[in-house]
């Protein structure tokens, strides 16, 4: 039963449904004193550090990440930025160059452009506008991660973003990782924060000292940066709440099994992370179940990619494309790779998906990491009405309207019999005057 089993499998990924565990549940009663649920937690955090501002963020950052800060420390210095640029291999600078090339290229081509209609009398337009800053989160939890800094703040720069602020837990796989301070320098971002969680998104949001707020936040993060997120929307934008990664593999007679597994692994190595392939090859399943088995030996995160796929991870046989096209539907999976003889063909049935990855040479490490689209994607189901982050989602749009006296007398029977109809009678009047 697969509907069921998505139901299962959605609840436990999505960031609400996310399971605290026993040592987690220890720690916020240390921390706070009482047992509160990770929504309370996110909502404490976020109504102390409005209220108290930088001190509070010191505090967290002491009490939830054991990091001593200062007003000083906890932004990233020019002069460590700089160093860790210049003591950077010089293979990884170059690859960010080519990759944030590659972005700018594919973002700046599909950014909405300004439109205008005109007829006698009449201007309407529609004028987008970046916006001005922008709030980045670079998880630091279970990996370092250069690919996020450039898929998230590339976009913001392709849109006309001046300012882009970046925020990561000081951790060695966050603000303190060489990595990611060289690949922020070589893109031109000169604000990084050592601030993490909870407290890193409500910094963002309402602002700190040496910390101007922001106008959105983007990027994923852990449970508690995905509940901040909500918390704070309405005084902030954000692009939305992300789950655990996700990809769905549409394979048939013609697929590579040992491709397949490689993906799947690929997928299952985020832990926890679903992994799922869906055929109507019966010989192609067994095959990619018996190279998983040979392929996840060798993985440096062999263990992490176990247990992902042993929770997450499963193979379905259907009876055929028609069915495969439906179920993946309802899945709405975050990263949709069809690889099959005629994947083109085979997407023109589907609907629901956050990004689509086509052939046997279109891996979704490709679009993690290179090819131009951005990797912060709809997860959990949310691809039924969600779009991936693009360039677009930093520009803000705005109407214009000008109509000279003829055209507002062509409508003004209208407008003051619908502002009469409410009860608006200086409405009416507005107008009335103009064209009397
Ligand atoms: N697949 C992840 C992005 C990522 N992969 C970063 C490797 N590094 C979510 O789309
Ligand atoms: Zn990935």
């Amino acid at each position: 039963n697969v509907t069921a089993a998505l139901d299962v499998l959605r609840a436990k990924l999505s960031p609400s449904g996310n399971v605290v565990s026993e040592a987690g549940k220890r720690r916020t009663l240390e921390v706070f004193g009482e047992p509160l649920t990770p929504v309370q937690v996110v909502e404490r955090i976020c109504s102390d550090v409005k209220q108290q501002g930088l001190p509070a963020v010191l505090e967290y950052s002491r009490k939830l990440d054991r990091a001593e800060l200062t007003a000083e420390t906890i932004r990233v210095s020019a002069a460590e930025l700089a160093a860790a640029h210049s003591a950077a291999d010089p293979r990884l600078l170059a690859a960010v160059r080519r990759v944030r090339a590659n972005i700018l290229g594919f973002q700046q081509a599909i950014l909405h452009q300004d439109k205008e209609l005109q007829r006698p009398g009449v201007l309407l337009a529609q004028r987008y506008v970046p916006l001005n800053r922008v709030g980045v989160c670079v998880p630091g939890g279970a990996a370092a991660y250069p690919s996020t800094v450039l898929m998230a703040a590339v976009p913001a720069q392709a849109a006309g973003v001046k300012e882009v602020a970046v925020v990561s837990p000081p951790t060695a796989f966050g603000a303190n990782n060489p990595v990611v301070l060289a690949t922020c320098h070589e893109i031109g971002i000169r604000e990084v924060y050592r601030i993490g969680g909870a407290q890193g998104i409500a910094a963002l949001a309402y602002g700190v000292a040496g910390l101007p707020k922001v106008d959105k936040i983007v990027g994923p993060g852990n449970l508690f940066v995905a509940l901040a997120k909500r918390h704070v929307y309405g005084e902030v934008d954000i692009d939305s709440i992300a789950g655990p990664s996700e990809v769905v593999v549409l394979a048939d007679d013609t697929t590579r099994a040992d491709f397949t597994a490689a993906d799947l692994l690929a997928q299952a190595e985020h832990a926890p992370g679903a992994s799922i392939l869906i055929t109507w090859s019966e010989r192609l399943l067994e095959a990619t179940a018996a190279e998983l088995q040979k392929q996840v030996q060798q993985l440096t995160r062999c263990q992490l990619a176990l247990d992902s796929l042993r929770d997450f991870g499963c193979l379905i046989l259907v009876r055929d494309a028609e069915e495969a096209c439906r179920l993946t539907d309802m899945i709405a999976p975050e990263h949709l790779h069809i690889a099959t003889d005629n994947a083109a063909e085979l997407l023109k049935k589907i609907r629901n998906s956050g990004a689509t990855f086509l052939g046997n040479y279109s891996p979704v490490a490709l679009g993690d990491y290179a090819a131009g689209p951005s990797h912060v994607l709809p997860t959990g189901g949310t691809a039924r009405w969600a779009s991936g982050l693009s360039a677009n989602h930093f520009l803000r749009s705005s109407s214009v309207i000008q109509y000279d006296q003829s055209a507002l007398k062509d409508l003004s029977a209208d407008i003051e019999y619908l502002a009469q109809v409410e009860g608006l009678t200086a409405h009416e009047q507005s107008v009335a005057m103009r064209t009397r």
